[in-house]
């Protein structure tokens, strides 16, 4: 019988190939992250021109009393599920909160990295020793669905960091229609969303000035030599970003600086590239506050509440089930 982790190699080895043989090409971004690729990511969100983080942080500590009042009403209890919960850096700021209103509330953070999930567990036992913690690992609606029945409190999703903007509107409905499926009625869903503003501020958060976003791209070609055999030359691509306001997306791409062919050992195939061929990489989908509100609708839920921070780049919105 195969290992787990040999199952998860067959499936990116899979996705590799289906992405490398489609026209045009293309790799996922949900493989960008392994360790190296997280780290990069941190550092990304301390670059000066990655501005989400910042304002999502700074909507976490300016509205704390409000999104309380929100989340515990009516009866001062809830459980706080978060999905994709990184390092919880964010999420600190409420919990800290929340503990000091003497709140009736455990926290679940729900994550696909067991990794990501022991150091926080770690880091959160020790900065708050009074929090009712229960971390799990795996599939998010599998783990939702056995969390519909455990227990009857009011839950609430957070899915935070503009993680929705790495799938197409397209994506971002059928999961959100999927989450309202394992959700109750009296359920809340608090959700990041970039916004639109100008088209310079967001291309610049995509194409940073030292390079780092372009390394977090070629990371994962250097990912795909070391797990899948690959012989990818990194100094033969280049990072390209781009945004297009009609579509409200900041797109990645890795350009192929020449004609090249490169082989794949796990997959035992070439696969060739023309001159200037791009591999799509990564969508980032910015949203306005009418596809936030036709996005909730379509799925089953209805806005309750909209946080913003002082500048209007960045939405936390609380969702109930409609
Ligand atoms: C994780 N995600 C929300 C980031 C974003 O802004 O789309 C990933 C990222 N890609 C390049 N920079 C940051």
């Amino acid at each position: 019988m195969q290992t787990s982790s040999a199952t998860k190699q067959n499936t990116f080895a899979e996705d590799v190939l289906k992405g490398l043989s489609s026209e045009p090409k293309f790799l996922s971004s949900k493989y960008f992250y392994d360790d190296e690729g997280s780290r990069l990511f941190q550092e990304i969100m301390k670059l000066p021109e990655y501005y989400l983080t910042r304002a999502e942080f700074e909507i976490f500590e300016t509205r704390t009393k409000e999104i309380f009042k929100a989340f515990a009403a009516p009866d001062n209890s809830f459980d706080l599920i978060e999905l994709g919960a990184g390092d919880g850096t964010k999420t600190a700021v409420l919990i800290d909160y929340f503990l000091k209103q003497n709140a009736d509330f455990t926290y679940s953070p729900i994550d696909i990295s067991q990794e990501a999930i022991d150091f926080l567990t770690e880091k959160f036992k020790n900065e708050f020793p009074r929090l009712s913690m229960k971390a799990k690992t795996g599939d998010y609606f599998r783990i939702l669905k056995t969390l519909k029945t455990e227990s009857n409190r009011r839950k609430i999703l957070l899915f935070l960091g503009s993680n929705i903007g790495n799938f197409s509107p397209e994506q971002a409905l059928e999961f959100f229609r999927h989450l309202r499926g394992v959700m109750n009625e009296n359920d809340l869903l608090f959700v990041g969303f970039d916004l639109q503003k100008d088209p310079r501020v967001i291309l610049n958060a995509y194409d940073d000035a030292q390079g780092v976003t372009a390394e977090f791209n070629l990371n994962l070609l250097r990912r795909i030599n070391r797990e899948l055999g690959a012989n990818f030359d990194l100094e033969k691509f280049s990072h390209y970003a781009i945004y297009r306001p009609t579509e409200c997306a900041a797109r990645s791409f890795l350009i192929s600086r020449e004609q090249q062919s490169v082989f794949v050992e796990a997959l035992n195939q070439s696969f060739d590239f023309k001159a200037w061929e791009p591999i799509f990489m990564e969508i980032s989908q910015k949203y306005n506050l009418e596809m936030i509100e036709d996005l909730a609708r379509e799925s089953g839920f209805q806005v309750a509440e909209n946080f913003f921070d002082e500048n209007r780049y960045f939405v936390d919105s609380l969702w109930r089930v409609s």
